[in-house]
This record gives structure tokens, sequence and C-alpha cells, in this order.
């Protein structure tokens, strides 16, 4: 038996979700509401002593980390194969994964949190809010939590962390004209891997740096994607529209504010 503990919006738990749902796996959902700051519970710390989600249970065994827990989908339930069989295949897709954890996935909540949730989580009582900021282990991710709920996105880890996105696009629009798919010949660990980052865009309303104007391979990819029935499962179906509204809400509104921070051409 599977079960899973993630939250809804985490990219983290979309890419696992993404694996599951590619395999026709079932599993039992837990959820942890990350924004309720139920990852810091010490009954989830136990299993995961990050305070992060996703976690996956088989059959009473306990793995972490998105990646390998992916990987281990892959070799535990490998019909259908996520990832090429060939070593240079296998290779271009590890390549991909390990530049999303380095520098994309530690993007990822400098740019959310300085646009979407900052509102309602700057709404919260003080004592609450910085309750859930001191109890992240990492000292470095705290520090620049409050650095984007205090500035938004005039925080100075803010420009960066948008440039890490707009670096991985433009590779993925390379990659992207001369083959359907990131991992190969088929859909797979690559492509469920920067799925939920690139949604993260849209869903903060940066839709015009995946148009077909600005990247016509990724616009298509991200096509592709969302007409697959696991995408809909893994990710559609945990989506909350209030929340998707108020993230892209938020995101309009800072778009004029955004956008030159988005030219590439500019120095
Ligand atoms: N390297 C970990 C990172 C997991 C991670 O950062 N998860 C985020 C959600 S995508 C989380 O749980 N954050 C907790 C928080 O925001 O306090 C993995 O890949 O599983």
């Amino acid at each position: 038996m599977l079960e899973l503990y993630h939250f809804a919006f985490s990219t983290c738990s979309q890419k696992v979700r993404l694996v599951i749902e590619e395999k026709g796996l079932e599993f039992v959902s837990h959820e942890v509401n990350l924004l309720a700051g139920e990852q810091h519970d010490p009954a989830y710390v136990k299993l995961n002593p990050r305070h992060v989600v996703p976690t996956l249970v088989h059959d009473g065994r306990v793995f972490v980390e998105s990646t390998l827990i992916n990987q281990y989908l892959d070799d535990a339930f490998p019909d259908p194969p996520l990832r090429p069989a060939d070593a240079a295949g296998r290779y271009a897709v590890d390549s991909w994964i390990k530049r999303v954890d380095e520098s994309l996935h530690p993007a990822a909540p400098v740019v959310t949190f300085a646009m979407g949730p900052r509102d309602a989580l700057l709404e919260l009582p003080e004592e609450v809010r910085e309750a859930n900021i001191e109890a992240i282990p990492d000292p470095r991710a705290r520090a620049t939590r409050r650095s984007v709920l205090a500035h938004g996105i005039a925080a100075p880890e803010f420009a960066g962390a948008l440039s890490v996105f707009l670096d991985i696009l433009d590779d993925m629009e390379s990659a992207l004209a001369s083959s359907a798919w990131l991992s190969g010949d088929g859909f797979g660990l690559a492509d469920a891997t920067l799925l939920p980052y690139v949604l993260r865009l849209e869903h903060l309303a940066m839709d015009p740096l995946l148009s077909r104007d600005a990247r016509p391979a990724v616009a298509s990819w991200l096509e592709r994607v969302k007409a697959r029935p696991a995408y809909d499962r893994a990710v559609e179906a945990w989506a909350a529209p209030a929340a998707i509204e108020m993230m892209r809400s938020k995101g309009k509104e800072l778009w004029p504010e955004l956008e030159p921070l988005t030219r590439r051409d500019v120095a």
C-alpha cells in the first residue's frame, strides 16, 4: 500500500503525484497543510525530519525527498518506465532533475511567497506567522521567507530567483524545439519534475512568459502535459479554484512591476 503525505499546491508533491498517476497507482492521501504549519507537527516531523512534504510510505517503509521518491517509484513499479533505457538518455534526464533540485526548487518559494500567499500570511496574527517561520529548520530559508514576506517582489532575493526560472525556461525552449519531451521519447521523470514549476508561473499569472509568441516549444509542451489523463488526476483534482484565483489576481496586479525583470534583452 502507498500512502502519500503531501499538499495540493506543493511543487514537490505535484511531481510525485504525477508519477504515481502516470503509473496508474493508488495511494492513501494525507494532506499536510503547509500554510497552516502542519509540516511542523511533531508526529509528521518523525516521518520527515526536514519538516517538508512529500513523504511516501510504501508497505510501512518511509521515503523522503521527492526526486528519490520518484526514482524509487520508477524502480519499484517499472511499468511504464519513466526514464530512458540508455545511459546517455538517463544522464540527460538526471541533469534536468539535478538542476531543479539545486537551483529551481530553492527559487520557487522566493517567487511564490513574494507574490501569491503573501497578503494572506501578512494578515495572520504576527505571533502565528512568526511561529511558522521560526519552525523552518534551515536558517537561510527562514531568513529568505521573512525577507520576501516583508518586501514582496522588492526583496533583494526576488530578481535572482525569477532569473533562475527564466534561464531554465529558455533552456527548455531550446531542448523542446527538437523533442516533444524532456525525458526522451515519451513523458518521463524530467517532464514530471519541471511541470509544477512552469505551472507555478501560470498560477502567478506570468502567462506572457509561457505564450506561443514568447516560448512556442514550452507552450506546446505545457499543452501536451495538460492533455494527459494523469495531469488531471495529479494536479487539477487537487487544485483549489479559490486559491488559484487568489494567486492569479495577485500575479496580475504585480505584473506591470514585474515585467521589466522578465526582459531578457536588458542587461
Ligand atoms: N528536497 C525536498 C524539498 C521539499 C520541499 O521543499 N517541500 C516544500 C513544498 S514544495 C515544503 O514542504 N515546504 C515547507 C514550508 O514551506 O515550510 C524534496 O524534494 O522533497
